[in-house]
């Protein structure tokens, strides 16, 4: 009986405390098959994120940089304007609307960004200039290199929701259980 309560209650410990944490290496690929850079892939699960110390989405050369970037809920993102013209930072659709109006070089705004999703920021004065932040409530995030690559560090195992999403409107949605300490996914994208 003694020895049944022990190899229970070590079973109980194995479950409740994993002891690693997985580093989790990918690609995405498009509809087209050609690999989706610049994608954000994220990893959601029951652990929820803090906001980010800082994040900052540029303005120089009449283009935003990043071009893409992933925040997560709660962040306040600063837009300085470090260009020779005037920018009107705006958003009119998705997760966050906002207008930040006509500002100087050397002139900055923030925006806080409470929900999450994709957001898509434009510029009232030049029609070619377009960045996205996707906000995010969760620690395991990444954004893809020019080959669709990605890698995400240090998940406690479980089960998640692998999502991706892409800003030609291509997204991913599937489950994914980290059990190895190395798991490996592809992801292949899709039109909603
Ligand atoms: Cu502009």
């Amino acid at each position: 009986m003694n020895k049944i309560l022990i190899l229970f209650s070590g079973l109980c410990l194995c479950l409740a405390v994993p002891d690693f944490a997985a580093d989790l290496d990918g690609g995405a690929v498009l509809p087209n098959k050609r690999p989706a850079c610049n994608a954000v892939v994220f990893l959601e699960g029951s652990k929820k994120s803090d906001p980010m110390g800082k994040a900052v989405l540029d303005q120089r050369d009449k283009a935003f940089s990043p071009h893409v970037s992933v925040v997560t809920v709660g962040t306040t993102v600063e837009f300085p304007n470090n260009d020779t013209v005037f920018h009107n930072v705006f958003a009119y659709f998705d997760a966050k609307k906002f207008d930040l109006g006509m500002y100087p070089r050397g002139a900055s705004k923030k925006v806080t960004f409470e929900k999450s999703g994709p957001v898509t920021i434009l510029c009232n004065v030049h029609s070619e200039m377009s960045a996205y932040i996707m906000v995010v409530d969760t620690p395991y995030r990444a954004i893809t290199d020019k080959l669709g690559k990605f890698h995400i560090s240090n998940i406690p195992p479980g089960t998640y929701t692998l999502k991706t999403w892409h800003e030609s409107g291509a997204v991913s949605k599937q489950s994914i259980e980290i059990k190895d300490k190395n798991p490996n996914v592809s992801i292949a994208l899709s039109r909603k």
